[in-house]
């Protein structure tokens, strides 16, 4: 197992935590998903089952984004579970 931890940008309620967390746990490998206002999510994953690459590509498809990801500086077109 590895921890990964990232920065994720767009989160505003407890409502994101939880769709960010659903869509971290939903990944094949992923144990223990810690997801916290405003930003942080510390995810226990089996780099044999899925990668940073998915756990980031995961967070986007929610809707969010990860700082230091490759499209970190990209304009967001949604985001957030309110709008
Ligand atoms: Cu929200």
């Amino acid at each position: 197992m590895q921890t990964e931890t990232m920065n994720v940008t767009g989160m505003t309620c407890g409502g994101c935590v939880s769709k960010v967390t659903q869509a971290l746990t939903a990944l094949p490998g992923v144990g223990h998903v810690d997801v916290s206002l405003p930003g942080k999510a510390c995810v226990d994953f089996d780099e044999k089952l899925t990668s940073r690459e998915r756990l980031q590509a995961a967070v986007k498809d929610a809707g969010y984004w990860v700082a230091g990801g490759k499209e970190a500086t990209a304009s967001r077109t949604k985001g957030g579970c309110c709008g």
